[in-house]
Formats: structure tokens, C-alpha cells, sequence
């Protein structure tokens, strides 16, 4: 059987890696050639372009470059044809590192550390272990649970909220609308690793943040998100850190990104911004596993990783 072609439609990414990479194996075209090309039968995308793919008459899959797949839904004409989301130790990696340096460096007074330095202060605050904080994982997914056994075994207690019941060993979980009030109550660290979905837009506001505990000894909640900038408002989040329900927040992801020039979120004290760089797709680690799945599905297998279209994620 003769191998599918790939069409590369990468939006905000230089394609020539990714390029590079899956050509090693498979014929890559940047453009269909014209409406209703039926050469393309797999589709490698980042925020394709609305209606590139509706009019491909063989197309088969859709992959993502990334975990997250809102992306993709954004279309509105996206043909219906399995959805597939990147699991990769690689970048589950990358995360966990995300997640466990930002938890540690609110937890360690980073941010107080480094104002004093700029001022030359030898102070030394009081320190407390790390049992004494509790992190709340929104999000127990690969992502959220990887990081989760990370911060387990730092001595953090760890919560986690998802849609549906996740147990998982040494974690108190909690699950939808239901779970969510008594999850923020017993949670000072939150970080957010949800999709972006029209049940999450916009989950993380100043009502949910005011829920977070206060009883600890951070002198503060914390907020962590790297899920995605439309699950938060932006304005609600300085409008938090300057009424005091927040202390301090880390952010990777913005409700318009790139964060412009002019967001008050580039120079609040108390605000750590990374420019949507927690978990990187890197082509190296994720084009192979792609040429595998494609090999896999054209022997007659089923695809991994395929998104639930009803869930959004
Ligand atoms: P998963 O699909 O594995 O996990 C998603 C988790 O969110 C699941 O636990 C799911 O619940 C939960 N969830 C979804 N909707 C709701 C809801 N309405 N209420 C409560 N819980 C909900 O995703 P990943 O862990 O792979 O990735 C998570 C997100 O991280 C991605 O969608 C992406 O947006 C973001 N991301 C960001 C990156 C960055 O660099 N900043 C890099 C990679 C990903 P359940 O378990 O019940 O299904
Ligand atoms: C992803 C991302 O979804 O990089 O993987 O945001």
C-alpha cells in the first residue's frame, strides 16, 4: 500500500523542521494543490487555516502538534475524521519540569528573593516544609498527574480535579462542578493543566480564585497556569494579585498571545511570565511517533491518542 502524503499546515511555526522530519518517510506538501485535492490523506496541523480541510476528499487523520487540540476545533468546517493529540514522554517531561520549578520557586520565596537581591537585603523569611502547602492539580490528565507524582514525592500534598472520577494513589482527587468548590478550599498552589473547552473558558476568575485556601504559611494562594489563556481572565487575575486573593502568579499561557506590549501582566511585581514555553513540541521526539501511528493505522490499526470530539479534548 502506498504510503499516505502529509500536508504540513503550521500556523506561528517554522515548518522547515517539522518538514524535514516527516519527509524522511512520507511525501510533505505546505499547500493542498487546490480546493479538493485528493492527494493529502493525513493533515500534521497548528491552528490550520479555517476551511484548508474541509474540501480534502481522502483525508484520513488530523494530527496535532501539540497536547492541546482547541486549535483544531477552531475550524468550523473541520471534516470529521479522527483527531489525534500528542502523548509524548518528551513533552510530559517538559511539563513536569514546568510545574515542579514554578510550585518550588513561589514555595521558596523566589520572587521575594529576588527583590531583595535587586536592593541588597539580607533577610531570611521563615521557611516552612513542604508539607505545609498543598498543590491542587487542575487537570489530572497525563500532564497533571505526571507532575503530580513529581510533587508527591517532594512531600507536597497534592488535590486534583477532573471531569470524571481519576483516583490516583496519594492524591485527593475531586470531579466535576460538585468536586470544584471543595477542591479550591484545600488547595494554596493551584496549577491549571486543563483544555481549553466551552465548559473551561474562562473557568479561572476572580470567583474561583477567592475559593482558594489562605491558612498557609506562603502568606497567600498561588496561582500556576499553563493550560491555556483562555481558561483565564487576565483582568481578573490582577485585579486578584491587587486585592489580595492572589500573592503571586507564574503564566504561560494568555488569553492573547503573543502577551501584547501593553498588558499590565508584563510588569506587575508579582507576576512570572513565560511565553507559552512550558511544554514545547519538539519535532525531533514527535514527528517520529507520528510516522509510526500513520504506518500503524495504514496496516490496519487503530489510532492512539484520538480526541473525543463531544469532550473537545
Ligand atoms: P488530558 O486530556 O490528558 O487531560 C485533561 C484533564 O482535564 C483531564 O483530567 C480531564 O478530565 C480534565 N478536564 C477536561 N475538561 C474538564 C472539565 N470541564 N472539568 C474538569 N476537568 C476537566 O490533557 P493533557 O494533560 O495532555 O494536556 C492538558 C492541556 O495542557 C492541553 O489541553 C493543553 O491545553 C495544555 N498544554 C499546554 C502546553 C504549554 O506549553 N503551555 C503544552 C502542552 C499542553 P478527565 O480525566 O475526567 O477526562
Ligand atoms: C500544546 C502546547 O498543546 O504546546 O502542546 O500548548
Amino acid at each position: 500500500m502506498e504510503k499516505g502524503r502529509i500536508l504540513l499546515a503550521l500556523t506561528g511555526i517554522h515548518p522547515l523542521r517539522w518538514r524535514e522530519l516527516l519527509s524522511a518517510e512520507r511525501e510533505v506538501v505546505l499547500e493542498p494543490n487546490g480546493a479538493g485535492d485528493p492527494s493529502i490523506t493525513y493533515a500534521v496541523v497548528w491552528k490550520q487555516r479555517p476551511n484548508l480541510l474541509s474540501s480534502l476528499p481522502n483525508l484520513r487523520a488530523i494530527f496535532s502538534i501539540g497536547a492541546g487540540v482547541d486549535h483544531i476545533f477552531a475550524d468550523p468546517t473541520l471534516p470529521d475524521v479522527p483527531v489525534v493529540k500528542v502523548v509524548a514522554d518528551n513533552l510530559t517531561q517538559y511539563m513536569t519540569e514546568y510545574v515542579v520549578w514554578r510550585v518550588l520557586d513561589h514555595h521558596r520565596q523566589g520572587m521575594l528573593y529576588r527583590a531583595q537581591q535587586q536592593k541588597k537585603i539580607w533577610h531570611e523569611p521563615q521557611q516552612r516544609p513542604a508539607g505545609d502547602i498543598s498543590v491542587g492539580i487542575m487537570g489530572l490528565g497525563t500532564l497533571g498527574r505526571a507532575a503530580a507524582s513529581v510533587l508527591l514525592s517532594l512531600g507536597f500534598p497534592v488535590n486534583g480535579w477532573s471531569r470524571s472520577d481519576r483516583p490516583m494513589q496519594g492524591v485527593s482527587t475531586y470531579a466535576g462542578e460538585a468536586g470544584l468548590i471543595p477542591f479550591l478550599n484545600a488547595t494554596d498552589i493551584l496549577v491549571v493543566l486543563l483544555p481549553l473547552t466551552p465548559q473551561t473558558h474562562g473557568i479561572i476568575n476572580h470567583g474561583v480564585l477567592k475559593e482558594l485556601r489562605k491558612r498557609n504559611g506562603l502568606g497567600g494562594s498561588v496561582l500556576i497556569n499553563a493550560g491555556r489563556g483562555r481558561l483565564q481572565k487576565d483582568a481578573d487575575i490582577l485585579r486578584a494579585l491587587d486585592d489580595g486573593t492572589l500573592k503571586e502568579v507564574s503564566l504561560d499561557v494568555f488569553e492573547v498571545e503573543p502577551l501584547p506590549k501593553t498588558n499590565p501582566l508584563w510588569s506587575h511585581p508579582k507576576v512570572f511570565v513565560t511565553p507559552h514555553a512550558a511544554a514545547t513540541s519538539d519535532p525531533v521526539h514527535l514527528a517520529p511517533i507520528m510516522l509510526r501511528q500513520m504506518d500503524a493505522f495504514e496496516r490496519g490499526e487503530a489510532l492512539e491518542n484520538v480526541v473525543d470530539r463531544n469532550a473537545g479534548y
